[in-house]
C-alpha cells in the first residue's frame, strides 16, 4: 500500500499533470498503441489508424479526468473507481494485463514531459499508485 511519502510524491508530480489529459493522456495512448499494438483492437471502432484518431486526446482527457479522481480519493481508489470497474468489466471487456501496458506508457509520458520532477524516487511511488488503480479497476472481474 502507498505510504505517505508515496502519497506526496504522487500528489506532487500529479499537480504538474492535471488538466493535461487532452495532451499527455494523448500522448500515453499513442504510444501504447505503437509500442504494444495488440491493445488497438480495442478501439477498432475509431478507425483503422486510432493513434491517429482525434479520439485520443477525448480519451485521453477521460482517463486522465479518472486518475485524477483516484488522486482525490487516494484512501479510497477501489471505491473511487468501482463504476468505471463495472464498465471495463462488463461492457467494454478489456483484459485486465492491458491496464499494466497504459500504465507503463503513463510513466513514460510523465517523465519525458517532467524530466526534472520525475525522480528514481518518484517513479516508484507513481508506479506503486498506478497497480493500486489496475488493481481497482479489475476489482468487478468475475
Ligand atoms: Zn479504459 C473507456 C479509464 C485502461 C479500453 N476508460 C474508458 C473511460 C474511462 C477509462 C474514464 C470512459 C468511460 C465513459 O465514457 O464512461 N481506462 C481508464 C483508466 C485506465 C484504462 C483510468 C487505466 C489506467 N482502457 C484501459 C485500457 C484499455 C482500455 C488499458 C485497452 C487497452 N477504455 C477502453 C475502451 C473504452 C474505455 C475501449 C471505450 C472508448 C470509447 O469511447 O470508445
Amino acid at each position: 500500500s502507498l505510504s505517505s511519502a508515496d502519497i506526496s510524491h504522487v500528489k506532487g508530480i500529479w499537480s504538474k499533470a492535471k488538466g493535461k489529459g487532452g495532451d499527455l493522456g494523448k500522448e500515453a495512448l499513442q504510444r501504447m498503441f505503437c509500442s504494444s499494438p495488440q491493445t488497438k483492437t480495442y478501439f477498432a471502432h475509431w478507425g483503422e489508424n486510432p493513434q491517429d484518431s482525434p479520439n485520443t486526446a477525448i480519451h485521453g482527457k477521460k482517463i486522465f479526468d479518472a486518475i485524477n479522481d483516484a488522486v482525490d480519493h487516494i484512501s479510497d481508489i477501489h471505491g473511487a473507481l468501482s463504476k468505471l470497474s463495472d464498465l471495463h468489466a462488463t461492457k467494454l471487456k478489456v483484459d485486465p494485463a492491458n491496464f499494466k501496458i497504459l500504465s507503463h506508457n503513463i510513466l513514460v509520458t510523465l517523465s519525458r514531459n517532467f524530466p526534472s520532477d520525475f525522480t528514481p524516487e518518484v517513479h516508484l511511488s507513481f508506479d506503486k499508485f498506478l497497480d493500486q488503480v489496475a488493481l481497482s479497476l479489475a476489482e468487478k472481474y468475475r
